[in-house]
């Protein structure tokens, strides 16, 4: 029988990054994993890196899985049928809240042969700090990212490697006294660090979140407020490549030009593929300055494939602009857009709702 694993939390919390390692832990203890990735459009950074890290991986695109669900049930009993997995790891989209009552329950009820690990939500120490100190999203967005830690069985305060001690005890006595049921695990997705008791803890357990009453107008408004885009641009380069300069470049105009907008990212992920090269770069609300890595070191050629996601409170119709001046503005490079979808999330309205 699998065993469902939802891992829950706003944008750019980590849950891609705890996710990829918790399937490599899984992996290597002799376990058959299998993920689910979903987003609000198809052309996923986080789909590409699940399949980087060569895990069978089933995408849900074009909206959430609580709206999509028959498609999500679709593709889990898929999984489940063809691979037979000891665990499918399942990342819902980082503006998504009532996950408990419109997915894992009705799951339980469509896959009856599945079993459900507790909830998880991943949240950013920094991220909540912001939200409480210094808000810059409207209270609508904020009600999503509060509703989405008080329907969660276990929180984990994720970037423990980086978040300071001080700062990590306030989060979990604010956390402890808005949630004082839900279990609270301090832990870093990048390091590993108390991945493990989590990992342990919830394969072993089951869980289905907990009941909370969301209202959809203020949820909508929340999700409307952030323009999204999903792009993809095949770059060529007039002169020797040193593409991952290149991403770093790109990353901190466009950054530059957001923030003159107004805003930084929620999240802005970019995957460059050249060759045997690839690097990813992240902005996020929690470290708006780009943090760039190089996944796959190797030769590369002339040409990159550049992926985009980008989440962030602007209105959709000023993304592509941002990003082609940005592109515009790289020395020797020139970028052409193979497929790029710019608009605001549709209001949720879920297939199911068993509170
Ligand atoms: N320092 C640190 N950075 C982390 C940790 N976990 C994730 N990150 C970084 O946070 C950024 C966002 O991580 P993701 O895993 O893509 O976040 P996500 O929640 O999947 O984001 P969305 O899919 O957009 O909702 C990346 O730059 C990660 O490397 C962590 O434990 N420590
Ligand atoms: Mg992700």
């Amino acid at each position: 029988m699998a065993h469902l694993v939802m891992i829950g939390g706003f944008l750019g919390a980590g849950k891609t990054t705890l996710m990829l390692r918790v399937a490599r832990r899984l992996a290597k203890q002799g376990r058959r994993v299998a993920l689910v990735t979903n987003d609000q459009a198809p052309d996923m950074v986080d789909t590409r890196l699940a399949r980087l890290a060569k895990f069978p991986v089933a995408e849900v695109s074009g909206g959430c899985i609580c709206c999509r669900f028959d498609e999500f049930a679709g593709e889990v009993g898929g999984l489940a049928r063809d691979l037979n997995p000891d665990v499918v790891l399942v990342e819902p989209v980082g503006s998504c809240t009532d996950l408990a009552a419109t997915v894992l329950r009705p799951l339980l009820r469509f896959l009856p042969e599945l079993s459900v690990a507790p909830h998880t939500v991943v949240i950013d120490p920094a991220v909540w700090l912001q939200m409480k100190q210094r808000p810059s999203m409207p209270p609508e967005t904020a009600y999503i990212f509060e509703k989405q830690f008080a329907e969660a069985d276990i929180l984990l305060l994720n970037k423990s490697d980086v978040t300071p001690q001080p700062s990590m005890e306030i989060v979990r006595a604010e956390v402890d006294a808005q949630v004082p049921r839900a279990q609270i695990l301090p832990v870093s997705a990048r390091t590993g660090a108390g991945i493990g008791a989590w990992c342990d803890r919830v394969i072993a357990s089951q869980g289905s979140g907990r009941s909370i009453d969301v209202d959809y107008a203020t949820y909508g408004k929340g999700e409307q407020w952030m323009g999204w885009l999903n792009a993809t641009l095949d770059l060529q380069t007039g002169s020797s490549p040193r593409w991952n300069h290149t991403l770093s470049e790109f990353m901190q105009a466009l950054c530059r030009a957001l923030s003159e907008a107004g805003e930084s990212p929620a999240h802005l992920k970019c995957l460059l593929s050249s060759g045997s090269l690839i690097a990813t770069g992240n902005a996020t609300l929690g470290a708006p300055s780009p943090d760039l890595r190089i996944l796959q070191a190797g030769r590369s050629s002339r040409k990159a494939e550049l992926v985009i996601n980008l989440r962030i409170g602007l209105p959709p119709r000023c993304l592509r602009p941002a990003v082609a001046a940005a592109i515009g503005s790289l020395r020797n490079t020139e970028g052409t857009f193979l497929t790029e979808r710019s608009f605001a999330p549709a209001q949720p309205v879920p297939r199911h709702h068993m509170a």
